[in-house]
């Protein structure tokens, strides 16, 4: 296939699989509709002995990042305990202040992140988005405070036996039917699907420029079908862009994040920790939890820092 037929059929698929309109034409909260009071009543019946699992980077010079665009946090402070003493009773003070980019570890990608030909999710103009105001519409803050309820991990590394994928597997709709039935786990509608693939351990092991390397594994383009058709409310991986890098689809750039962004709705959850639930999941004989991944509200921006986790 050429890379005309194959952004085509790229596209093809998006107008098949498309939501737009089904919670509204003003909606800007897409799939994570699917995350209802019901749902997260029934999540929360899942919580057992209450140890919470942390999924999520530390935001800090030593973070993922090495010599791209994105940069790792750089921390300062605004006020020392040295610079003055603020009362009779020795009351000091100190603050500090961060310049990060909102995409450069743990995060949620919103719905204002990616489009293409001229539109974003829910026929909403990608020129709305401009220097100064940001995104006004599909922003993230109408997103982040709803990112709670059941999740499901999907070891795809574990049940293929296997440390950590290859550097070009691709996941397919085939590996998550075939993980979810040997894990004995089924989807329910809203569910936040967790999948592993191994690749944090690069991270994990300091090769931060494998981990935010362009030759990665992660989903592949068969998995937006199976996401959509089980209402999957959200979807988080343990590498860099949840899709595997370069696309299997000559030509195409990031085209799981077309379809599942601008198409479907969908929040994508990026360089999620997932070592140790697979661990703790793997022991309890349990794939199902109550997930929490409620990033910061920042005003029309097109993604969060996130700091999730898992209630077991
Ligand atoms: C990449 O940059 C590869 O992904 P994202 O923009 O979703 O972080």
């Amino acid at each position: 296939m050429d890379s005309d037929a194959a952004g085509f059929e790229v596209k093809r698929l998006g107008a098949a699989l498309s939501n737009w309109g089904r919670w509204g034409a003003a909606d800007q909260r897409g799939t994570v509709n699917f995350i209802t009071p019901e749902t997260r009543r029934a999540a929360a019946s899942l919580v057992r002995s209450g140890d919470v699992l942390d999924l999520g980077m530390e935001f800090g010079v030593n973070g993922p990042q090495s010599g791209s665009a994105r940069f790792n946090p750089i921390h300062s402070m605004r006020m020392l305990p040295s610079d003055r003493v603020l009362s009779d009773a020795g009351l000091v003070v100190a603050d500090d202040v961060v310049t990060m980019p909102l995409q450069c570890a743990t995060q949620w990608d919103g719905l204002a992140h990616v489009g293409y030909d001229g539109l974003l999710y829910n026929n909403v103009p990608a020129s709305e988005v401009t220097a100064s105001d940001g995104a006004p519409r599909n922003s993230i803050e109408h997103v982040v405070p709803h990112l709670i309820g059941r999740g499901v991990l999907l070891d795809v590394a574990g049940y293929r036996g296997v440390e950590c994928l290859s550097a070009t597997d691709e996941v397919t709709s085939d590996d998550l039917e075939a993980t979810a039935a040997a894990q004995g786990v089924s989807l329910s509608s809203g569910d936040v699907v967790l999948v592993r693939t191994g690749w944090y351990q690069r991270y994990l092991a300091g090769d931060h420029a494998a981990f935010v390397g362009w030759t990665q594994p992660g989903l592949g383009m068969s998995t937006a079908t199976w996401l959509h058709d089980h209402e999957v409310a959200a979807i988080c991986v343990d590498n860099f862009a949840v899709e595997c890098l370069p696309a299997k689809e000559p030509g195409t750039m990031l085209p799981l994040h077309m379809v599942l962004i601008r198409d479907l709705g969908m929040t994508l959850g990026e360089m999620f920790n997932l070592e140790e639930l697979a661990v703790a999941c793997r022991r309890e004989g349990r794939w199902a939890f109550l997930f929490s991944g409620i990033g910061l509200k920042f005003t029309a921006a097109v993604g969060t820092p996130v700091s999730p986790v898992v209630v077991m």
